[in-house]
């Protein structure tokens, strides 16, 4: 029965509520929006949808500070509209997965709110991690946020000289909870089964790596200059991922509230699912999420980071497919999200990069496990340059440079100008949309074989011919240095990441990404059976 469980060779399309679908012409997407859509998303071929944070939030994160989990943003529609988006779904054959925030709340959320008024030392306060303020000035310990400055916000309780610092791993409004007090993981629990309760198929927990914190909340030991190092980014830093001391990520605690979520889900009939978003340093520390009674998928970021060359792809393949080997686990594959930069434009932007896209977008749908797309690569989006006045990340607010937005301008349906048809009528979205935008609305790319759109829904049509028989077992090909090559049951993929042409093994072209006669040219991949 285990290889008949859904979510193992799924495929999973990603919703960012606020920029799918606008169903009143707000400006902002919302889930009427994203019911009208499902016939879409059925027609594409998904099995799946993920569902990004649509609960009750002031929106600084747009939606990863929850105030109320148990209830949707007016915003984003009513429960009932959720009730309605789950039983639309469920006709159509599309499971639903929901975002779980359990690393921290808003600071509007109750909790938070009570825990301020009842100042330090108090019941309220120990479901936070508040800590008083040493006496030379400094902070409680010298950890950074994700989004940038330091992890410590001093509360205005307006109690004067004991005024404390909460702890904040993301933006100050984001307030972390202490997973030391039992209240919190019960409280969770009630989350999970108030959703489960209402038919959802799974969830998607959001910095699942986080919520336990090393006791006594230790500094973080730098490297000499370095005082921006931000944990889990490293890679904007001088040092390795894997040699950065993290007192705040991966606490060995962390897996017993998964077991107990396990639990909790297992009871649930229809093969309910939760996949873990964990930053961690090591695909064996990554392994450790995935034992059989804990989550049943972790995303695999480990290809959002490699560059465009045939060994970090090897690399990317071979690595996670012995990390998930060793505890029996089933892998995934993401290649954009709403927190980076659009594959696309990754790849090298324009012609280059959407062929590029395609071919990677190919390699991964031909590997075992499950896929997670996101919402407008099927249209071949490219990141878009916003404007620092249109910026609402808390990473650019924060930090006054980069952030997300350009991976989450509102999708582009219909029309010829903005707002594509994202709502009714002629208002414009919360980001301005390009100018240049209207070859890229699914209205406009469907039908046309030559369109990314397309070319999405054949690949996934093929894939299903072998997705659930072709087995978990890859074979990797040495068909030259910048070539990716691998057989996996009956088909063989090839990913020619150099320039020059590469000659194809035997085989029947099954799919390809661009044009191929007889030898596969660079940038292209083709799968052969
Ligand atoms: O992200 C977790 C996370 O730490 C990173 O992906 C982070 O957003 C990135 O390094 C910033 O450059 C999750 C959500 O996916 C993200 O959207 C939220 O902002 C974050 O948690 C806080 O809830
Ligand atoms: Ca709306």
């Amino acid at each position: 029965a285990q290889q008949q469980e859904w979510w193992r060779h799924a495929v999973t399309y990603q919703v960012y509520p606020r920029s799918f679908a606008d169903g009143n012409g707000d400006g902002i997407g919302d889930i009427p929006g994203i019911t009208s859509r499902l016939p879409y998303l059925r027609d594409l071929g998904v099995d799946a949808i993920w569902i990004s944070p649509f609960y009750t939030s002031p929106q600084h994160d747009h939606g990863y500070d929850v105030a109320d989990y148990c209830d949707i943003d007016p915003l984003f529609g009513t429960l009932a509209d959720a009730d309605a988006l789950l039983e639309r779904a469920h006709e159509l054959g599309l499971k639903v997965i929901v975002d779980l925030v359990p690393n921290h709340t808003s600071s509007e959320h109750e909790w938070f709110q009570a825990a301020v008024a009842a100042g330090p030392g108090s019941h309220e306060r120990d479901r936070y991690l508040f800590r008083d303020a040493p006496a030379d000035g400094s902070l409680p310990n010298n950890w950074m946020s994700v989004f940038g400055g330091p992890a410590w916000t001093r509360v205005e309780d307006g109690t004067g000289d004991d005024a404390q610092y909460y702890l904040h791993l993301f933006d100050s409004s984001q307030p972390d909870l202490n997973w030391r007090n039992p209240e919190v993981g019960d409280m969770f629990v009630d989350v999970l089964r108030f959703w489960l309760d209402r038919g959802v198929d799974g969830f998607r927990v959001d910095v699942a790596h986080g919520l336990f914190k090393e006791e006594g909340l230790r500094d973080q030991r730098r490297p000499e200059g370095v005082d921006q190092l931000r944990g889990q980014s490293a890679g904007e830093s001088m040092v390795e991922r894997s040699e950065v001391d993290e007192p705040m990520w991966d606490q060995p605690e962390v897996h017993d509230v998964y077991r107990r979520w396990h639990e909790v889900l297992a009871k649930y009939d229809g093969d309910r699912m939760f996949v873990a978003e964990a930053w961690t340093q090591t695909p064996e520390s990554m392994a450790r999420y995935i034992r059989p009674d804990e989550f049943s998928q972790a995303f695999n970021f480990a290809w959002l980071l490699a560059d465009w060359k045939a060994d970090a792809f090897r690399g990317v393949i071979t690595d996670t497919l012995d990390a998930v080997g060793l505890v029996g686990g089933s892998p995934t594959w993401v290649l954009s999200n709403h927190d980076v930069i659009r594959h696309v434009t990754r790849y090298g932007g324009g012609e280059l990069g959407l062929a590029r896209a395609k071919a990677a977008t190919l390699t991964m749908l031909a590997l075992p496990g499950s896929a997670y797309l996101y919402e407008g690569e099927e249209l071949g989006l490219p990141e878009v340059e916003v404007a620092p006045e249109f910026r609402q990340d808390p990473l650019f607010l924060r930090t006054g440079e980069g952030g997300r937005d350009g991976c989450r301008v509102p999708v582009p349906w219909s029309g010829t100008a903005p707002p594509y048809g994202f709502g009714p009528g002629t208002g414009q979205p919360w980001l301005p949309q390009p100018d240049d935008w209207a070859p890229l609305t699914a209205e406009a790319e469907t039908g046309d074989d030559a369109s990314t759109l397309e070319f999405y829904r054949a690949a996934l049509a093929v894939r299903r011919t072998f997705a659930t028989t072709a087995g978990d077992d890859v074979e990797m090909l040495e068909l030259g240095e910048d070539v990716v090559a691998f057989r996996r049951g009956p088909v063989t993929c090839v990913l020619n990441c150099g320039t020059a042409p590469v000659d194809l093994p035997e085989g029947r072209v099954l799919m390809a990404s661009g044009p191929v006669d007889g030898t596969l040219p660079g940038d292209t991949a083709v799968w052969l059976g």
